[in-house]
């Protein structure tokens, strides 16, 4: 009874614990002394201190933004965040301590260019996981199996970026790295909801899913081979595009693309063989392969609804892919082979020959001939 007349008494004089409030100086912080949890929104906007120290265990929500004299944030006593912990544009901020820091809903550090250092546990529960521009060489480790979106970009000294016990991502994936050697893992992961991007990797290890429910897409990365071995089920479309040392595509388990696929400007991809779709029967969008490609093999398709678009520059033939392909695809189809000397095959319209390569239509070889006489007169005479 003491005990709580006592605290009642000491949050009358410290003031109000539960709404929202906004910090700009260090003398703003006495209104927060006396509250150990805090409900409502603590939001800390053009701070004049170098240093910001906060002992609250608990809040609603915190943000830090735009205190560009700040250098050092402490808050050594917080657990638990229930919706948003943001940190914004601190242009100056070198480090971030969140020892205990273990459930938030909403974490974001975005545009902190000089932030290096972070003190912290592990997340055991956690939303979405947002880190953006930085120059942090670790990640917040996770220990939760479930996250929502994960968005890890441009932060140019990061090199390892691991999620080993996410099981579930209820959300969407963006991981475009800056770092020539920065790998993305995620070793126990098997189902992603939402779009998922990885760009400017020199490696991935997502062996383990199974799921995918929105769009994949592989650009510009290093590494040279995608093993999606168990993925089943991959509900839209499949990008795969600029990826200059990727010669090993794996994605057997896959029969019925839900989207389109692309596969496009990935220059050491010569093979697309039965070991790459092994199972994929249907596409129900459009197929826009380019590239220097020796074979083309799709050892179980029977069907493709939208448009297919093959831009080979390696020995495999329009004319092949006119036999084997073609006939398959229900939507319209082009092919265009730019270093070839023979043939561009595929008689209807939307069949492309680009001015380089000669095409020689076999019933109207006196209109080929005459051709001919003309390159020949301004070639010799
Ligand atoms: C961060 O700074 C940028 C540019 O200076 C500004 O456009 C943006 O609104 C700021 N964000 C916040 C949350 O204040
Ligand atoms: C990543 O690096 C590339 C090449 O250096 C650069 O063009 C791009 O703007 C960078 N992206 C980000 C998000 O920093
Ligand atoms: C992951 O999601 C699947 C399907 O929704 C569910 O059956 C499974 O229990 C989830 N696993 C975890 C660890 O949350
Ligand atoms: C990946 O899946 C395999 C087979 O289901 C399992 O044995 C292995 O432990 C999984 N890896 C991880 C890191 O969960
Ligand atoms: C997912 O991708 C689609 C198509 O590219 C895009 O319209 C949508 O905005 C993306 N959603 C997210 C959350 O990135
Ligand atoms: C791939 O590279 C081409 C040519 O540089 C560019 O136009 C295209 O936007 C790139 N696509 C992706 C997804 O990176
Ligand atoms: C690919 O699979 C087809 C059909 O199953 C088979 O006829 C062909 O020999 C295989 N090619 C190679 C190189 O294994
Ligand atoms: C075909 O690929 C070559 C080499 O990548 C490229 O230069 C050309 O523009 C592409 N043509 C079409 C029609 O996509
Ligand atoms: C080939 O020539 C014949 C006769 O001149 C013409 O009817 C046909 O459309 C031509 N085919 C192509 C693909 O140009
Ligand atoms: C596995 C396979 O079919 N390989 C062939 C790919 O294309 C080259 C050149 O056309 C052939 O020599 C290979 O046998």
């Amino acid at each position: 009874m003491k005990l709580l007349f006592l605290s009642a008494l000491l949050a009358l004089v410290a003031g109000q614990c539960d709404e929202d409030i906004t910090i700009s100086s260090e003398s703003d912080l006495s209104q927060l002394s006396g509250c150990n949890s805090y409900s409502g929104q603590i939001t800390v906007s053009n701070y004049d201190g170098a240093t910001l120290d906060m002992s609250i265990k608990s809040a609603d929500s915190i943000v830090v933004e735009n205190s560009f004299q700040l250098a050092q944030i402490n808050f050594g006593s917080l657990t638990t965040i229930s919706k948003n912990f943001q940190i914004q544009n601190n242009t100056q901020l070198l480090g971030l301590s969140i020892p205990k820091l273990s459930s938030v809903d909403n974490f974001q550090l975005i545009n902190n260019p000089n932030l290096n250092v972070i003190l912290s546990t592990s997340f055991s529960k956690i939303g979405n996981y947002q880190i953006i521009q930085s120059q942090i060489v670790n990640l917040i480790p996770v220990s939760a199996s479930t996250i929502k979106n994960i968005e890890i970009i441009a932060n140019s000294f990061l090199i390892d970026i691991s999620f080993p016990s996410v099981v579930n991502n209820t959300g969407y994936i963006n991981i475009v790295d800056n770092h020539s050697s920065a790998f993305a893992s995620f070793d126990s992961l098997t189902t992603i909801s939402g779009n998922t991007t990885f760009r400017d990797l020199a490696g991935l290890r997502v062996d383990n899913v199974t799921t995918v429910s929105d769009t994949f897409n592989v650009y510009e990365n290093t590494f040279t081979k995608l093993d999606l071995s168990q993925l089943s089920t991959l509900s839209k479309d499949l990008s795969i595009a600029n990826n200059t040392k990727l010669d090993t595509i794996k994605i057997p388990g896959v029969s019925n693309l839900g989207g389109g696929l692309q596969i496009i400007g990935n220059s050491a991809l010569t093979q697309i063989e039965n070991s790459t779709f092994t199972t994929l029967s249907y596409i129900k969008g459009g197929v826009s392969l380019s590239g220097p490609f020796d074979n083309i093999t799709f050892p179980a398709l029977t069907r493709v609804d939208g448009a297919f678009k093959l831009n080979t520059t390696g020995t495999f033939s329009c004319n092949t892919a006119s036999t084997q392909i073609r006939p398959r695809v229900k939507g319209s189809y082009s092919c265009t082979q730019p270093k070839s000397s023979t043939t561009s095959s595929g008689s209807s319209g939307s069949s492309n020959s680009p001015a380089s390569s000669i095409v020689i239509n076999r019933s109207s070889i006196g209109a080929a001939c005459i051709t001919f006489a003309l390159i020949a007169a301004t070639l010799f005479f």
